[in-house]
């Protein structure tokens, strides 16, 4: 390992574990203000949930570049000007856009979906600030995608890369699972951004004119969705890419191999995925009636592929191995069966007949929640701790990997069982009291205030560790 790529992720890993704590405390002050514990009113809520929902799919969104670019330089030469960029635009951007909610005070929530921008923009300059937030943050991570799809292109051919003659029966050249899954998330990640340009140049075109010029609002809420929904799946499928790496060593079994099922089924997740996203819009009348069909039917297909064989293989890997269980290695079991269970949570939502009922309730953020605090963040936890113990001078406790593992899970289970049971009991989801909605509401929040606390608790224990274990390596 050459003392740029382990210093460069070193400084990613301690930049998001640290974004991460601020975003935790974010988000544990909203479930105390719907548990009536503290009274910072609506305006602080609204600016704390459109910090925090935009800070953990950012940062979590960095932890999966920081996995993929350190694994990428092990099968090609990766630019080192395309980390040095992104970490200058990641840090800059999280800084204009905490200036732009905290103290230009935007709040229209993390989607911030068109046209609540210019009725929640806060101060004169907080929607201006917020455009600038994001298009620092765009820039910085589509040339980052870039730059990473086009490492890879230099050693193989597309139609290698996503591993086509792999399908076709070929042995060779070898394209490792790693390769085709960055490559066909990187793929997505591109596409996505790029509808983010086109929606953010439509909101300053309509900011520069004062209201001279007004969008299609049908048209930027799918754009808004084609970028929000495929970008979070996608940095869940860059921390699977790694997963597919690392997981096998750890249980003394040989790495993966493409097999025809492996190709088929992320070829077929680089489409599907595309389209999903239309089940955002079902209670959008004046979208057309055969994108909603093909909302529901994607919906319905988008976990086979990817999860099925993913579960498949992690299970098979574990049966019958020598698997030492690190803290590492926990991670990334426990990551995906919880991914697996949020992903149920989320196919459910997806179905039109129970979206009626589901919809804008807290079975949203439940089932978020889910596959992304208990699901991704322990994907990239899981490379951090692997990362670690590659690096660290000292090993981890064995007694600190049960106390930090125990309180993750059980703050986790018991803070997102609190949003499905509000989600069954039709408490809305994004509101900040609910004395005269839905009583239970309260009673939930204050349950999921006690389980965040234990989380955050294991988030501070894990990050000293990791700080004492590996921060001296980056002035070494
Ligand atoms: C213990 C950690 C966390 C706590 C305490 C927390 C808390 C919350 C709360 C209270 C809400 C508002 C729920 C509502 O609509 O009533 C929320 C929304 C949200 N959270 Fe979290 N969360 C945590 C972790 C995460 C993680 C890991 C992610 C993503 C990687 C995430 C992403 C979001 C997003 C995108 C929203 C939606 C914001 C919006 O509606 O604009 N959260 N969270
Ligand atoms: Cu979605």
């Amino acid at each position: 390992m050459n003392t740029f790529d382990k210093k460069s992720t070193l400084l990613w890993l301690l930049t998001v574990l640290v974004v991460f704590l601020v975003a935790i405390a974010f988000g544990l002050t909203m479930r105390m203000e719907q548990a009536e514990i503290t009274e910072i009113g609506p305006l602080n809520f609204y600016i704390l949930m459109t910090s925090h929902g935009l800070l953990m799919a950012g940062v979590w969104f960095v932890a999966g570049m920081a996995g993929i670019q350190f694994i990428l330089s092990r099968y090609v030469e990766v630019p080192r000007w395309g980390s040095v960029f992104a970490y200058v635009c990641t840090v800059l951007g999280v800084v204009v856009l905490l200036i732009s909610t905290l103290l230009a005070k935007f709040h229209a929530g993390w989607y911030f979906l068109y046209p609540l921008p210019f009725y929640a923009k806060g101060t004169e300059h907080g929607l201006l600030l917020f455009m600038i937030a994001l298009t620092i943050l765009g820039v910085g991570w589509l040339m980052w995608s870039l730059v990473m799809l086009a490492s890879i292109l230099k050693k193989y051919s597309i139609a290698q890369a996503l591993a086509w003659h792999h399908i076709a029966g070929k042995d060779g050249p070898a394209v490792s699972p790693f390769i085709l899954i960055s490559f066909v998330s990187l793929i997505g990640v591109t596409a996505c951004i790029l509808a983010a340009v086109v929606l953010l140049v439509l909101y300053y075109l309509e900011f520069l004119q004062n209201g001279g010029m007004t969008s299609d609002p049908l048209l930027m809420k799918n754009l808004t969705f084609f970028f929000g929904h495929t970008l979070v799946n996608e940095m869940l499928y860059l921390g699977l890419a790694v997963l597919y790496e690392l997981f096998p060593r750890m249980a003394g079994k040989p790495d993966y191999k493409t097999s025809w099922y492996v190709g088929i089924s992320w070829n077929a997740t680089l489409l599907i995925v595309l389209f999903a996203y239309f089940h955002h819009l079902y209670m959008d009348f004046a979208q057309p009636v055969a994108f909603q069909y093909i909302g529901q039917i994607m919906s319905w297909f988008a976990p086979l592929p990817a999860a099925v064989v993913t579960i498949f293989s992690v299970l098979t890997t574990v049966y019958r191995s020598n698997m030492k269980w690190s803290l590492a290695s926990l991670l990334y079991f426990f990551g995906v069966m919880f991914w697996a269970i949020g992903g149920v949570g989320a196919i459910l939502d997806a179905v039109i007949a129970n979206n009626f009922v589901l919809h804008n309730t807290q079975w949203v953020p439940a089932h978020f929640h889910t596959y992304n605090l208990l699901g991704n963040v322990f994907f990239s936890l899981a490379f951090t701790s692997w990362f670690a113990d590659e690096i660290g001078e000292k090993k981890i406790a064995p007694g600190l990997v049960k106390v930090i593992f125990s309180l993750l899970v059980v703050g986790g289970v018991g803070f997102v069982l609190a949003f499905y049971l509000g989600g069954a009991l039709s408490v809305p989801r994004r509101v900040d009291m609910y004395n005269e909605i839905v009583s239970e509401g309260i009673t939930l929040a204050k349950l999921a205030v006690v389980c965040a606390s234990l989380y955050l608790v294991g988030m501070i224990i894990y990050t000293i560790d990791f700080t004492r274990r590996c921060a001296g390596q980056l002035f070494s």
